[in-house]
């Protein structure tokens, strides 16, 4: 369970994965600064691991997701020897398609399937994995500091972490094409002129602007707001028809769950509601 951070003796090993609660928000940070928090196998699993615990806990209502230091993140360490290719070239290629299934892909799946909201706190350069993970996140807050860098194409790869998926529909094909090809950095200014993050920050407000975000997203009730995840997530495979037959589904389950009648109630009582289904 996350618990207040407690102060790291000196000459400690950091943790790669740093999990904060406070007021129903759980902070994940990145934390290898040193390696502009590129991950590697360990810390892909302790940030699964760290996911895993906050969709567990009940006390948690959302999640923020941010790196510590000057990055949020570089995508994988390209210095990993799970990743790094051999420098013989007789030496057996690394499968970086079993890499991706193993490690990234649970994290991604398990960051889409939270049963809270999730947000990305952009705090500096975040390129690769690292900038497909943020924008797997349900709101993308940035610094003005930040930029997004669909890095794959310069070292041989394409988009991967649910990149394919995402570029598309936040931002279209055309865009969606010319951000992975070029693998050009895109100022936060720009990611949100062109739709594909919420709202970019001076660069020194963001740790509170994403700390007002994610309290006013903790107070709402969670269990609806990841339904709206889903919802419009399938809704775009879907036929017109097709989506509104799925809507009506979810409201009647949501309609007989203790939000709607709390917050009915609190309306008609001109009070705040307290939300508590997840
Ligand atoms: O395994 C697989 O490949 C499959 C999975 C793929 C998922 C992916 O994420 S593929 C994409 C991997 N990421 C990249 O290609 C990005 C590489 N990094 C950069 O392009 C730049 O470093 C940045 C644009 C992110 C930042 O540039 P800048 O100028 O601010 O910093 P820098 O000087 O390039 O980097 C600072 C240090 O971090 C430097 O180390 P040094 O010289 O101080 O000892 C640099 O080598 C290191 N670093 C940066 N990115 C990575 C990294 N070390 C290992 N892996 C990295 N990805």
């Amino acid at each position: 369970m996350p618990v207040e951070t407690p102060p790291t003796p000196p000459h400690a090993v950091e943790p790669e994965i740093v999990e904060h609660l406070d007021g129903g928000v759980t902070t994940i940070t990145l934390n290898r600064p040193k390696a502009l928090n590129s991950f590697t196998v360990t810390m892909l699993a302790a940030l699964l691991a760290a996911l895993e615990r906050a969709a567990n806990d009940t006390r948690v209502r959302c999640v923020v997701l941010t790196g510590a230091g000057r990055a949020f993140s570089a995508g994988q360490d390209l210095s990993d020897p799970a990743a790094a290719p051999d420098a013989s070239p007789d030496a057996k290629p690394k499968d970086l398609g079993a890499l991706i299934t193993q490690s990234y892909r649970p994290v991604a799946l398990r960051l889409r399937s939270m049963p809270v909201p999730t947000l990305a706190a952009v705090n500096g350069v975040a390129a690769g994995a690292g900038a497909n993970l943020a924008l797997g996140c349900d709101i993308v807050v940035a610094a003005q500091a930040a930029s997004f860098i669909q890095a794959f194409s310069k070292i041989g790869l394409i988009p991967d972490t649910g990149g394919t998926w995402l570029l598309p529909r936040q931002v279209g094909r055309a865009r969606a094409l010319a951000l992975a090809m070029l693998g050009d950095k895109l100022a936060a200014q720009d990611a949100e002129r062109i739709g594909l993050i919420w709202r970019c920050v001076e660069t020194a407000e963001l740790p509170v602007a994403a700390m007002v975000l994610a309290r006013q997203l903790a107070a709402m009730p969670s269990r609806a707001l990841a339904t709206t995840r889903a919802a419009i997530d399938q809704a775009v495979t879907m036929t017109f028809d097709q989506a509104l037959a799925a809507e009506a589904a979810m409201q009647s389950t949501l309609g007989a769950a203790a939000d709607y009648r709390e917050g009915v109630r609190a309306f008609i009582d001109k009070r705040a509601p307290t939300f508590t289904d997840r």
